[in-house]
């Protein structure tokens, strides 16, 4: 872990600082940490993102993801297509801010589990992504990979039903995309033309009717790729936002709520507010400007993307509160960042991501999980967040009869032998002390799905430190 540290330092509002690898702070637990969003093309994503985001998905499958696709399901027609109004019986359009606050919903469940996370967007305009043999479904050989595992019989089949034989012609052209975007804001009406559109057209229905099944039908959040879809739709929004100068001052939406949240659909017409960013794709650059850290339901605030990231143009830590900024690469800060005096603000490099696996479609890594992997219901991560320096003198065992218990051998009795699982909250959630000669059970049963850090202490030396998935 690399990176600089500021503490209520004024002086970085008025010059541009380049920070590279600098300063080496050390972090054994990493507690407390929570994140905003960076949101990128799936393309640029590490191997090490890729396989967070897939076991994202598998541990709220059940949860969150079910949910969300019910009531979607249940409540289709209030949510979709009610455009052109007035139309008999329907109601007003919510289409975009839905979606938005949906996207984030699901965005903040997966940065419980892993602060990283991000939800990744699908561009189908690309060619590279309007193929059922692309790199967001297989890996070249036609093995399923990424995306393609969830329909996958022998991985990590959800039962999705998508159809085998659908044709590129269903995906939106750069034209048709083009079409839509350049649809000029004048006023609702003209707003209401555009949701329209999108919603109506390929731009929206394309990429739900070309993976076919469930995501073909009301229950489509059931399926991981409608995540991939909505933030795409949900970028194209902002994109037109932003270059029509909208703010939520103009009032896009009659429509005062969205259904199920308790939300006004006009605050979120900048998904800045939100905390949400989206980074160029072809430049590699992400620009965070225009917000101000609030900490409202987040500790720390983490923006995180692996190439170059710009903080500029009134983006604010204010006194008191707590932000990560954090890349592979390089952290720009240019006038018009501010750190307040009294905040906390950390840019860092994490050197754990590998940054050469991303868009590396010739080098491409196999894919480190195998279906076996699910044998059991967690998971050890590994080189994140971990002390290289630490002497692992224990040897971790995976029993295949033993879905839940991870087998402990030590080289050495660990006296007053002390371990720890703990949240990333911080908290200790599983405590254990006794002498150990050689060999013992942790059970893990208990713990909620999540990330965890298990740490072992022998006579209060730290001998070993490692984070783990529960994934049920
Ligand atoms: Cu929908």
């Amino acid at each position: 872990m690399l990176g600089l540290v500021f503490k209520n330092n004024n002086r970085l509002s008025n010059s541009m600082y380049r920070i590279k690898i600098i300063l080496l702070i050390l972090i054994v637990s990493c507690a407390n940490v929570d994140a905003q969003s960076i949101r990128k093309n799936y393309n640029e994503m590490t191997q090490t993102e890729k396989d967070a985001l897939v076991d994202a998905f598998v541990s709220l499958k059940d949860g969150i993801v079910a949910d969300l696709a019910s009531f979607h399901g249940n409540n289709f027609t209030e949510i979709h297509f009610n455009l052109p109004y007035p139309q008999p019986g329907n109601h007003l359009d919510v289409f975009f801010s839905w979606h938005r606050y949906q996207m984030w919903t699901m965005e903040h469940a997966m940065q419980a589990l892993n602060p990283k996370i991000s939800l990744p967007f699908w561009n189908w305009t690309l060619s590279v992504d309007r193929s059922k043999s692309g790199p967001l479904w297989e890996d070249g050989s036609g093995n399923p990979q990424f995306m393609g595992r969830f329909d996958d019989p022998t991985d990590l089949n959800w039962g999705l039903g998508r159809s085998s034989n659908a044709s590129t012609s269903l995906l939106p052209t750069t034209a048709q995309v083009n079409s839509v975007q350049n649809i000029v804001y004048t006023d609702r009406a003209s707003f209401q033309n555009y949701s329209n559109s999108v919603e109506r057209g390929r731009v929206h229905t394309g990429g739900h009717i070309w993976t076919g099944g469930i995501m073909a039908s009301g229950t489509s959040p059931a399926d991981p790729i409608f995540y991939l879809h909505h933030t795409m739709v949900d970028k194209l929004w902002q994109d037109w936002i932003v270059a029509n100068n909208v703010t939520s001052a103009d009032l896009l939406y009659e429509r005062p709520d969205l259904i199920n949240w308790n939300v006004d659909p006009n605050s979120i017409v900048d998904s800045k507010v939100l905390g949400v960013f989206y980074a160029d794709e072809d430049n590699d650059l992400a620009v965070l400007h225009d917000y101000s850290v609030t900490n409202n339901d987040l500790p720390e605030e983490v923006f995180y993307y692996q190439f170059t990231i710009e903080a500029e143009n009134n983006f604010i830590v204010p006194n008191g509160k707590v932000a990560k900024i954090e890349s592979v690469n390089e952290v720009i800060l240019k006038p018009g960042f501010h750190a307040e005096s009294g905040s906390q603000f950390i840019a860092k490099i994490d050197l754990d991501n590998n940054i050469n696996t991303a868009r590396s479609t010739s080098r491409k890594k196999q894919s480190r999980f195998v279906a076996q992997e699910y044998l059991w219901n967690f998971r050890i991560v590994e080189n994140v967040y971990l002390d290289q320096d630490i002497n692992e003198d224990v040897k971790l065992i995976l029993d295949p009869d033993k879905k839940d218990a991870l087998g402990l051998e030590f080289k050495e009795p660990c006296i007053s032998c002390r371990i720890d699982v703990v949240d990333v909250k911080g908290n200790t959630v599983q405590s254990i002390q006794q002498n150990i000669n050689s060999i013992t059970n942790l059970d893990l049963k208990s713990l909620l799905p999540g990330t965890y850090f298990l740490n072992i202490r022998n006579s209060n030396d730290l001998i070993l430190s490692k984070e783990i998935l529960k994934l049920k």
